[in-house]
């Protein structure tokens, strides 16, 4: 090893108070593990009494406990993007600890290239094999790692043994040029390959390298219930007769799908469909679902920035090996978000919102217009340029107190111009080619929940404006809203 080998403890010597630090890694898997624990430790005592030591922290998308929960936890973090999905990360945004800079996933790389987001002092990474030219095999995750590893002024490895060799191939890490110099992205299939296999840094920017041999840990899923199972097959119906009437071509097209519960339950339903043909994913995380859809001949094909698997199915793809190695790639989010990949693909994409208006708009985000739950992710670069942009909700939340569809959501993340079709258990609203006024009555009749179908006509009704395009009540506009923050039930409303 020409690198000097470092303990957590004196890699983090490497690291000041004020420093922004890049972590590499996806969806909570591929990421460093020992160094963000020390930091954490040290943060803690450091700021027992008063702050001292804190960093600004960048990712690719979410991450594992052992950082955004530990981190804030131990008031780390000044300063955090573009993603997260941790209680205690969320308490501190809110709280207003924590400066929250919340991204598109597939312009952060750009960000920190363009260098918006100012100094890169470190980046920390995790490899699963490193040679002396500074050649890395990166473990379950690309995220942006190679962008920060351009940037960083340091460079510090976590070489995680838990892997050995056996990810060697499976990544395809293609790096964008900056404009005006930047090029077209040459994949023209979900498997094409572009890209090295290898990572290179500058082996003079490795400041050291801790070994580690630890497991990736993901959060279980829920089981499924009879709301998210049928949301589930209301997506695969939905797409079934669209691909029998020739809206969707004969071969089908790759898939994008989002995390949790429901995007799990969705994935499910489609790939029990015998009726539907086999298809391909083109999306940012591969779960476990993928790994038991592709071992039942349902899933041809998997590119994605992550394999956020559970210990067992991580497990079942060593397994066989022969049968995942030329069927799964991971590459940069830079690439699986590519607003040029999702257009040219014809990507089909399916996301989750927590609320939708009557005309289309989605709020993923902010609950009440105010608390973050997680962050947009990458759920509107997706839609912005799928093929078919399908959005799912559950018509109701907190026991059927909040009703998912709102006159005007009270954040919007992505518009009424990039939702094509919205599915909550009650059924599928399709939105294409139609006015905001016949969207309304399409959302209400096929997605609202019946406890709420009278308060959304009720306002359609006193919001109607011939003169105008879209029937609008700057009295009543969150009065849904207001009243459930009043009187914790928004059926209670009554508009004035
Ligand atoms: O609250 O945690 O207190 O129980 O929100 O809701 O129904 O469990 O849904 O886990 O699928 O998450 C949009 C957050 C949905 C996620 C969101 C409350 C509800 C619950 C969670 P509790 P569910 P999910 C990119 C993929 C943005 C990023 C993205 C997300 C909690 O999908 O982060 O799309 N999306 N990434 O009770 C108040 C409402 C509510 C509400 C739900 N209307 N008002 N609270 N909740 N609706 C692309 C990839 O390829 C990965």
């Amino acid at each position: 090893m020409r690198y000097p080998v470092l303990t957590a403890e004196e890699a983090i010597g490497l690291i000041h108070h004020g420093d922004t630090v890049a972590i590499g890694g996806f969806s909570s898997v591929g990421t460093p593990k020992a160094i963000p624990a020390a930091l954490a430790a040290y943060a803690a005592e450091a700021n027992r009494d008063e702050v001292t030591f804190q960093i600004g922290l960048v990712t690719g998308g979410a991450t594992g406990s052992q950082i955004d929960s530990a981190l804030a936890k131990a008031r780390a973090v000044r300063f955090r993007t573009p993603f997260q999905s941790n209680p205690d990360m969320r308490r501190a945004i809110n709280a207003g600890e924590v400066e929250y800079y919340d991204l598109h996933l597939s312009h952060i790389g750009q960000d920190v290239n363009y260098g918006f987001l100012g100094r890169i002092h470190t980046a920390i990474i995790e490899a699963s094999a490193i040679t002396p030219e500074g050649r890395i095999i990166l473990s379950t995750s690309v995220g942006i790692t190679p962008t920060i590893v351009r940037a960083a002024e340091q460079i510090i490895v976590e070489l995680n043994q838990s892997h050995g060799d056996r990810l060697e191939g499976m990544h395809d890490l293609y790096t964008l040029e900056t404009p005006p110099y930047r090029q077209h992205i040459p994949i023209f299939h979900v498997n094409d390959r572009t890209g090295s296999p290898y990572l290179d840094v500058d082996p003079s920017k490795i400041a050291g390298v801790v070994y580690t041999n630890e497991r990736d840990h993901i959060a279980p899923f829920t089981p499924l219930n009879d709301t998210t199972r049928r949301i589930g097959q209301n997506v695969a119906s939905f797409l079934l007769q669209e691909w029998q009437k020739g809206g969707i071509p004969r071969q089908f097209l790759p898939l994008q799908s989002g995390v949790g519960n429901i995007a799990n339950a969705v994935l499910g339903a489609l790939g029990a469909d015998p009726n539907l043909p086999a298809f391909s994913m083109f999306t940012e995380v591969i779960q476990n679902s993928v790994i038991d859809l592709m071992l039942e001949g349902r899933i041809r094909f998997a590119t994605g920035s992550s394999l956020t698997l559970s210990e067992d199915h991580l497990d079942l793809m060593y397994d066989h090996l022969d049968v995942f190695r030329d069927r799964i790639l991971l590459r940069p989010q830079e690439i699986t978000n590519h607003p040029e990949m999702i257009r040219r693909l014809g990507v089909i994409t399916i996301n989750t919102a927590l609320e939708a208006d009557l005309f289309g708009n989605i709020n993923s985000t902010h609950v009440m217009g105010s608390k973050i739950m997680n962050g947009i992710g990458g759920s509107a670069d997706f839609a912005r340029n799928a093929y078919l942009s399908v959005f799912t909700t559950p018509s109701t939340a907190k026991d059927g107190l909040i009703s998912s569809i709102v006159p005007n959501v009270s954040h919007v993340d992505s518009t009424e111009h990039d939702v094509r079709i919205l599915v909550t258990e009650q059924g599928v609203a399709d939105l294409r080619g139609k006015s905001p006024r016949q969207r309304a009555a399409c959302i209400i009749e096929n997605c609202a929940h019946p406890d709420y179908k009278e308060l959304l006509w009720d306002y359609l009704k006193l919001s109607e404006n011939r003169t105008g395009h879209i029937p609008f009540s700057l009295k009543n506009a969150f009065r849904m809203h207001q009243t459930f923050v009043e009187e914790g039930d928004m059926r209670k409303t009554r508009y004035i």
